[in-house]
């Protein structure tokens, strides 16, 4: 390690906010030399992290999670917290007008000297999105954030991987016209420890209170995404800040129950053998794109496969075979 990173990373560990900023940037660079630098910076800093509680928050665009964060934000920080708060968006639906809009409604949160906020770069894979920002909410942790917020939007599949990194998954929702169920996928309700039901305030009240009731029916039915913890389904008003010490508090009776069941070491043991392997898949395919051979025997199979003389899964069979029958070196 160079004595440049070492004084990186010193200046993390003491909390010192434009070092993190610093490291994530190196985190999140493509370039070689960086990412090799943030590997060593990690190692580094690991010792120092788990001691945070991670939280994810999900649902549909335009729910209030951005309102909520800072909501809830303010409230941590007069409870003495520090709060880090990462946004997660491969789809590259964020466009220049929603980060500015993430600005001002977390205006308070990023001037407070108690948070940081970043979001994340969009584009990319999902895979490198989740990398970084499971790297850079370790290096918020180890800068002494104990409350690490990730922010997803519930449209694809990133809120999956964000469920995956953190001990409580939350989801947003506002109160829909009419159809309570709105335009969110049940994949992504199976996924949620707690929901909440936001905008709950002056004509949408009554909607929202209708609505957590429906939830509350269908969350019933559902297999709980934590042992012995069926999903809480609470209200709130992000925008007048009513409902928010509640939330805070649901979150903590999920981590008992998420300690009195499966426990929060193993749950993130679970994580982390799944990050694993999922760099592994990563490597594995990257590997196989990189070898010339591998790519011919592509050509060819998919020609034969296109003319209708090979079923798929007969020629990905070959083709794994003749790759691993080559000198991986
Ligand atoms: N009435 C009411 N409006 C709210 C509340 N919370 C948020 N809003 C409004 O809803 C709009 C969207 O809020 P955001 O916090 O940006 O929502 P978001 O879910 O982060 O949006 P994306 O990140 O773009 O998906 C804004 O106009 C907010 O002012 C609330 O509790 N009540
Ligand atoms: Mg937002």
């Amino acid at each position: 390690m160079t004595p440049a990173l070492t004084a990186l990373a010193e200046r993390i560990l003491a909390g010192d906010r434009r070092a993190l900023a610093r490291a994530i940037t190196l985190i999140e660079s493509r370039r070689l030399e960086h990412q090799l630098h943030a590997e060593q910076l990690l190692g580094r800093l690991l010792p120092a992290t788990g001691r945070a509680v991670r939280l994810g928050i999900s649902g549909t665009p335009g729910a209030g999670k951005s309102t909520l964060i800072e909501a809830l934000g303010a409230h941590l920080i007069e409870h003495g917290h520090q709060v880090a708060v990462l946004a997660v968006d491969p789809s590259s639906r964020r466009s220049g007008g929603s980060i500015l809009g993430d600005k001002t409604r977390m205006q308070r949160l990023a001037q407070a000297p108690q948070a940081f906020i970043r979001p994340s770069p969009t584009g990319g894979t999902l895979g490198g999105v989740t990398r970084r920002t499971r790297e850079a909410g370790l290096a918020c942790e180890a800068a002494g954030f104990d409350v690490v917020v990730i922010e997803t939007v519930g449209v694809g599949q990133s809120e999956a991987a964000v469920a995956d990194m953190v001990d409580s998954f939350l989801l947003v929702l506002a109160p829909g016209g009419g159809d309570a169920l709105q335009g969110i996928k049940r994949g992504i309700i199976e996924l949620a420890d707690l929901v909440v039901i936001n905008k709950a305030d002056g004509e949408l009240r009554a909607a929202a209170l209708r609505a957590q009731a429906d939830y509350r029916a269908a969350l019933q039915l559902l297999r709980p995404a934590t042992v012995g913890w069926t999903p809480e389904v609470l209200t709130c008003s992000a925008l007048e800040g009513s409902g928010v010490a509640e939330l805070w508090q649901a979150l903590g009776r999920h981590r008992r129950a998420l300690e009195a069941g499966e426990g929060l070491a193993a749950k993130r043991a679970r994580q982390s053998g799944s990050w694993l392997w999922a760099e592994v898949q990563a490597g594995l395919i990257e590997a196989l794109r990189a070898d010339p051979a591998t790519a011919r025997s592509l050509a060819e199979l998919e020609e034969v496969v296109a003319a209708g003389r090979l079923l798929p899964p007969e020629a990905a069979r070959a083709l794994v075979a003749r790759f691993r029958a080559g000198d991986p070196a």
